[in-house]
């Protein structure tokens, strides 16, 4: 039996991975079957997808902080055609429901690739990434409530599958994106992507990452996204996925406590490819020790 229900979706348990942090199709090519008898989250959500090919940003794309990492992979992929040939075929073989994450330079685009990815049965639901901070353009229409919601009402109709919608932190109030993009129709809200960031190079006082600019990660960022997760679950109905540095099922308890129905894993999988399981039996733990939790029985 399926221990909660994400708009409508049953899923074993809450424990996610972020987008983009966990590569499931090479993970099975290192692990074999291992990989799904044993498969870190209770959903799989895919790294973004557009609807052209990408090459990602120049290196080097990764800078290690105190506590976190600052990425600048600027969304490389096969683009809309490449990903339905050759991912999805590969991403439906994992033993859980799979989300797969789109964004697009335009509202059009977008639509496109909701319509395309929508009507695949063999996804669950869909998330729009309209906050990824490595995009050429610098324009991120998830830091403004008015632009989510005009983009949620263009692709609302294109499909009936769930629209998660992944906010940013690089906003001025992310309560009212949240209220906005529940407002246009979305089915739940997933945050924090990354923070804006920058390094240096040491030697050359030049902008370290190929991209100049990143996304701050990791444990750094967590009390930055707790915040934010809090002021969005007060302020919206629909379902809120929390994550933002989360390393241990204490820390996932408390973004749960905060409001989150359920949690997803980034960074801390970079350490450990198996850090999804293990935040999920923590969580679990604690959840029994608690015995109220609401991990156990909930539906949403
Ligand atoms: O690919 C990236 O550089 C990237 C994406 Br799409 C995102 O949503 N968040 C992030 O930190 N990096």
């Amino acid at each position: 039996m399926a221990a909660l229900e994400l708009c409508g979706v049953p899923l074993r348990g809450p424990v996610l991975n972020g987008s983009g942090t966990f590569d499931a199709i090479a993970a099975r090519r290192a692990f074999g079957d291992a990989l799904f008898e044993r498969f870190p989250f209770d959903a799989f959500v895919s790294k973004t997808i557009t609807l052209e090919p990408r090459q990602g940003n120049p290196p080097p794309r990764l800078w290690e902080t105190p506590a976190g990492m600052i990425n600048s992979i600027g969304l490389p992929n096969r683009g809309l055609e490449g990903f339905l040939a050759c991912d999805l075929p590969e991403l439906v073989r994992l033993p859980v429901p799979l989300v797969v994450s789109v964004m697009g330079f335009s509202r059009d685009e977008l639509a496109q690739l909701v319509a395309a990815v929508g009507e695949r049965d063999e996804v669950a639901m869909l998330e729009l990434n309209v906050s990824c901070p490595n995009v050429e353009t610098g324009l991120v229409m998830g830091a403004d409530p008015a632009e989510t919601a005009l983009a949620v009402e263009r692709v609302r109709s294109e499909t009936a599958k769930p629209l998660v919608v992944k906010l940013t932190p690089n906003a001025t109030d992310p309560a009212a994106v949240a209220a906005a993009a529940e407002g246009a129709g979305a089915d739940a809200v997933s945050l924090v992507n990354t923070l804006k960031g920058m390094a240096l190079d040491p030697e050359t006082g030049e902008p370290w990452l190929g991209g100049r600019t990143g996304g701050v990660s990791g444990p750094a960022i967590r009390a930055i996204a707790l915040e934010q997760v809090a002021a969005v679950a007060g302020r919206v109905e629909i379902p809120v996925i929390g994550m933002g540095g989360i390393a241990s099922g204490r820390q996932a308890a408390d973004f749960i406590d905060a409001g989150a129905t359920a949690v997803a894993i980034g960074t801390e999988s970079f350490r450990d490819p198996a850090a999804g399981r293990r935040i999920a039996a923590e969580l679990a733990d604690l959840s029994l020790s608690r015995g109220t939790r609401a991990t156990s029985s909930m539906t949403v």
